[in-house]
């Protein structure tokens, strides 16, 4: 397989369709056809999901029910190693574990020098431009993900791009849009959101919202849109300080907003001031149909942008695991490990927000203890940081030697090292939505625990010891006896 020179390195994080073709031909990606949008390409990619959630290939549909050739939509773009890594510029050759991954990715992201993006005149997004009678948002294949939603999502693996009317902040943010008809759609922001408090700016002055649409990401983009860029910074100029250079954008014809000019499809319009429509049900993280069908405001599409043989990019919130998990815990520990840091809580080791918590409700860091106290402060900042903060329930802190990925780990030391009479904290009344399965009503809060599965500060010194072969003798062994352990496990180093 050829080796990616830097150019195309890059190319690979801002043109879907370089990231696309050598995904496949890595064997990271899959062409399948003939599947129906009803459903069909959904259910698919859950099953295969379900089966084997880790190193499954990305799923690109084509010849989707009566759609014409070439209008695809992708799934599990990002859910793997490899591709993870190509979407953010890392090499992972070197960085095999998940914490060595997670590491890397985290140093990328809080060292980034944000670059502001730059605006052209052409780009391959302007290889058709629909505006009037020609506005038909199901030109693309929309698919109903699962069997109860309540209509056609178009917006699912996107990025809504709006801006703020007091101080020009661009904010990039992946919420989910419904198309109504082919020259509307809806969207649902939770509240607290950045696109909410922008949008909410212009709706409470009686004026529409100007919005963009990308419902055809590239992999920089989407990782991105789903970091926790901090409010005020932009996430165009977090990528552009992750690729080192300016992202190409180009100026909206109706709002003046950046479109991103290697995109694969945009939507362009304004959110409407006076018109509600229903919204929902959609199948959600938390694995539920919580949220049910509300009204929220109506979006009217004034123009589209797209490339030739245009990719929908999909990805299918539910019960996990599924499609979109695997870069989600880098994504969303990298953050929070990030905000720790900046919180001026010391020695953090490492960060893990769980896959089967959905990335959300079950969230891990380990510490190297210092003083009394530390680990207390260590989790309960942990569970109120963005992006902890929102909807999650239990967070528990480790002690270093625990590696806060490993269930096996975690729960040993939650098992040995947490007396639950003193070792857990419960907070009330904290931050939640109607996605949570256990709100009922308009009152959107949960409740969350903290758990220290910390040796008790006093006894860390003699704490009984482990049993487990230690580090020297094990080794002795992999020296003595390399070959049987290859022949007995069949791989070629033993992580000691
Ligand atoms: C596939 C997917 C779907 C999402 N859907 C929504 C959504 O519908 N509403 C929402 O508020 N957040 C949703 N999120 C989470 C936000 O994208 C995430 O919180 C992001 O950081 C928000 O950007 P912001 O910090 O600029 O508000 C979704 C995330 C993913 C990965
Ligand atoms: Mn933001």
């Amino acid at each position: 397989m050829q080796k990616l020179s830097n150019d195309q390195k890059t190319e690979v994080m801002l043109a879907l369709r370089s990231f696309a073709s050598y995904a496949g031909q890595i064997g990271e990606l899959k062409y399948i056809n003939n599947l129906h949008w009803d459903k069909e390409v959904g259910s698919f990619t859950e099953m295969v999901y379900r089966a084997k959630p880790v190193n499954s290939p990305a799923l690109m549909f084509d010849h989707i029910g009566q759609y014409p050739e070439g209008y695809r939509c992708l799934y599990g773009m990002l859910a793997s190693q490899r591709r993870f890594g190509l979407a953010t510029g890392i090499d992972i050759a070197s960085n095999k574990t998940r914490m060595e991954l997670l590491r890397a990715f985290r140093k990328k992201m809080s060292g980034n020098q944000p670059i502001a993006p730059r605006y052209v005149d052409s780009g391959p997004i302007l290889e058709n431009v629909l505006s009037g009678d020609d506005v038909d948002v199901l030109k693309f294949p929309a698919p109903i993900h699962h069997e109860l939603d309540g209509g056609r999502y178009i917006g699912t693996a996107d990025a809504v791009i709006t801006r703020d009317p007091d101080t020009g902040w661009i904010n990039l943010g992946t919420y989910r849009v419904q198309a109504v008809n082919k020259k509307q759609v809806v969207c649902y922001i939770t509240p607290g959101k950045h696109g909410i408090l922008q949008r909410n700016k212009y709706l409470s002055q009686g004026k529409p919202c100007p919005v963009l649409i990308v419902v055809g990401v590239f992999p920089l983009l989407w990782v991105v849109a789903r970091y926790k860029v901090p409010g005020g910074m932009g996430e165009l100029d977090y990528a552009g300080g992750m690729v080192g250079q300016p992202i190409e954008v180009i100026e909206g014809a109706d709002t003046g907003l950046p479109v991103p000019a290697t995109a694969e499809i945009v939507l362009e319009g304004e959110i409407s001031a006076t018109e509600m429509t229903p919204e929902g049900p959609f199948g959600e993280w938390a694995g539920y149909y919580a949220s049910s069908a509300r009204k929220e405001p109506l979006i009217n599409i004034r123009r589209i942008y797209h490339r030739h043989n245009p990719i929908l990019t999909c990805a299918a919130s539910q019960k996990p695991p599924h499609a979109h998990l695997f870069e989600r815990a880098f994504i969303r520990s990298a953050s929070l490990w990030d905000k720790l840091e900046r919180a001026d809580c010391p020695e953090i080791q490492g960060v893990w927000m769980h896959e089967a918590g959905s990335g959300r409700t079950f969230n891990v860091i380990a510490i190297k203890q210092k003083y009394y106290g530390h680990s207390r402060q260590a989790v309960i900042l942990a569970s109120q940081l963005s992006p902890a903060a929102y909807a999650n329930r239990f967070t528990v802190v480790v002690d270093e030697d625990i590696d806060p990925s490993n269930l096996y780990d975690v729960i040993w030391a939650m098992g040995t090292r947490c007396d639950p009479q003193q070792d857990i904290e419960i907070n009330k009344k904290t931050w939640s939505s109607v996605i949570d399965p256990l709100v009922f009503g308009d009152q959107l809060y949960n409740s969350r625990a903290q758990i220290d599965a910390c040796k008790p500060f006093e006894h860390i010194h003699d704490f009984p010891t482990v049993a487990q072969t230690s580090p020297e003798y094990k080794k002795f062994m992999v020296e003595k006896h390399g070959a049987l352990f290859k022949e007995i496990l069949g791989q070629d180093t033993l992580e000691i």
